[in-house]
């Protein structure tokens, strides 16, 4: 009989992977395996590659119960090729396999490796479509085509349409399409997220972690204490208790920032999702039914939702619609270097040294600290496009470059020239004042924006305008921030300028 080999990546571990839809217990060989290929191509977080590797295991663990012949190479083991492509030869000179199924990986660097295995290989490579996304490839690229701008607005609708989810008679639940303007709030003070649940480590997280510790101590990131959910069954659990005790609030809150509360009332979802422990469409029903039986309301569920339906599928179609010319784009032509705090932390500026801190010791800091805290700094300081980008792929527990590359260059950064956001997510101290507790008990002050002790935010987010003036001036939206710019008066702005430049000096020094 003809052996086929199933290859399942890290980031694949769904058993309705189109990969393994034809996997027989018998004539097939699922082949997973640990390399530092991908373990190592940027710095992976420790904890991201502990989760990862503990919930292949466990994987491998669920497939060999349901009868499959698993090949599972572990990082140490003798004769690890230690790359993808090593380990599939490796496996069909093995195992006699005649071919190779594999759904499409999630980056481009991959599937680009991938297109030229067939020829290297000798044996059919089957790359199949990613079912597990809500829209495929070329389905949103037929979206694309019929608009001049590829807003996610749109691109929403059309998929609760699609898929009819929060919809009643072909109209929006609750008459509209969005309640952002409700989930805005600004922090009371006391404001605390719940106890989240935490796992208890078997022996195959034990191995993974003590592995991890040997061989990945210069990553980036503290391993322990390591509390991921590695399994879908542990995954489905902590997204249950999202639902019924945290979901409720989230709307509300969802764009507060207070310091020693990382989670708030986020799902903490993202890395079980991208890693394939959970399904998109059965989250987004789970969350749809809370809010029919009253558990949540619309504004929590309709922005959740959104996340999920509308943004994660958005930014895949984005990257894989522009790639490989996405990641090359730098609208601002921003190349300062990233700045040793984006790894140590320390800085005076309070919310920037939360949002590393709960960087470096979770790998997960929440939306609006990576949109409008580190990523709004780096935009407004000009900080190299590529190394930031590098830093979010490898710092945080759910990036792959298909969702990393457009939140960061695109949402973050306004890299791509706008093809993703309207206008520049640039903010001065005030948003991040209004949206946290931070400010208070800063070093600076958030009040001033050009004497010695100044909030840094305040003068290069004017810096930001200032040297940008000539590229931001098509922008409609942009026109009232410009013309505030040219009304200053000259003192002011020389001023401001002066303050941006010695921030910038700091910086340098490491020392801002
Ligand atoms: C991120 C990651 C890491 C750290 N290690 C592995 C690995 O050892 N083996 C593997 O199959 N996948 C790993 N991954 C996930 C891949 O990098 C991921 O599949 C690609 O980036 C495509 O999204
Ligand atoms: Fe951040 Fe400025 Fe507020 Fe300090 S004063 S926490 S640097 S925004």
């Amino acid at each position: 009989m003809m052996t086929l080999l199933h290859l399942v990546l890290g980031d694949q571990l769904s058993h309705s992977l189109s990969a393994l839809r034809d996997a027989k217990p018998q004539g097939s060989v699922v082949l997973m395996a640990e390399v530092m290929a991908e373990a190592s191509y940027v710095s992976h977080h420790k904890k991201k590659i502990a989760f990862l590797f503990s919930a292949m295991r466990h994987f491998a663990e669920e497939l060999r119960g349901r009868g499959f012949s698993v090949r599972y190479v572990r990082l140490n083991d003798p004769g690890n090729s230690q790359s993808l492509f090593g380990e599939v030869e490796r496996a069909l000179a093995d195992t006699g396999a005649s071919g190779v199924v594999v759904t499409e990986p999630g980056e481009y660097r991959l599937m680009d490796e991938m297109r030229g295995w067939q020829a290297r290989l000798g044996v059919p490579v089957e790359i199949r479509d990613d079912d597990r996304f809500l829209i495929s490839r070329a389905g949103f690229g037929r979206w694309a085509d019929r608009r001049r701008e590829l807003r996610m607005e749109y691109f929403y609708r059309d998929m609760r349409r699609h898929f009819s989810v929060l919809m009643r008679d072909g109209e929006p639940e609750g008459g509209q399409w969005n309640f952002d303007k409700e989930n805005r709030k600004s922090p009371p003070k006391g404001l605390k997220g719940p106890r989240r649940l935490s796992w208890r480590h078997d022996a195959i997280t034990r191995d993974v972690l003590d592995l991890v510790e040997a061989r990945f101590s210069d990553h980036f990131g503290q391993l322990r204490p390591f509390h991921f959910a590695v399994t879908a069954e542990q995954a489905e659990a902590e997204f249950e208790q999202f639902v019924t005790e945290i979901l409720p609030s989230f709307g509300d809150w969802q764009d507060a920032m207070v310091a020693g509360e990382p989670y708030l009332f986020h799902s903490m979802i993202a890395v079980y999702l991208n890693a394939g422990l959970l399904l998109p469409l059965d989250v987004i029903r789970r969350a749809e039914r809370a809010y029919h039986e009253g558990v949540a309301p619309l504004n929590a569920v309709e922005g959740f939702i959104r996340q999920i339906l509308g943004w994660r599928e958005y930014v895949r179609g984005v990257y894989w619609r522009f790639m490989p010319d996405y990641a090359g784009r730098n609208a601002f032509g921003a190349h300062r270097p990233l700045p040793a705090l984006y790894w140590s932390g320390n800085t005076k500026m309070r919310c920037m040294a939360s949002a590393v801190r709960d960087t470096i010791e979770h790998a997960y800091s929440h939306h609006i600290q990576r949109l409008m805290v580190t990523g709004n700094f780096a935009l407004i300081a000009g900080l190299s496009v590529d190394e930031v980008c590098e830093w979010y792929l490898a710092v945080y527990a759910d990036a792959y470059e298909w969702v990393e590359l457009p939140n960061t260059l695109g949402m973050a950064l306004h890299a791509d020239g706008g093809l993703m956001a309207s206008k520049p997510y640039a903010a001065s101290g005030k948003y991040i004042d209004r949206m946290s507790n931070f400010c208070g008990g800063c070093s600076y002050d958030i009040k001033d924006s050009t004497g010695g002790n100044a909030c840094p935010f305040n003068s290069l987010y004017w810096r930001f305008i200032a040297v940008n003036e000539d590229k931001l001036r098509g922008n409609h939206r942009m026109a009232n921030i410009l013309a505030g710019w040219r009304r200053m008066n000259e003192g002011k702005q020389t001023a401001l300028l002066n303050r941006a430049d010695d921030c910038l000096a700091l910086l340098e020094k490491d020392a801002l």
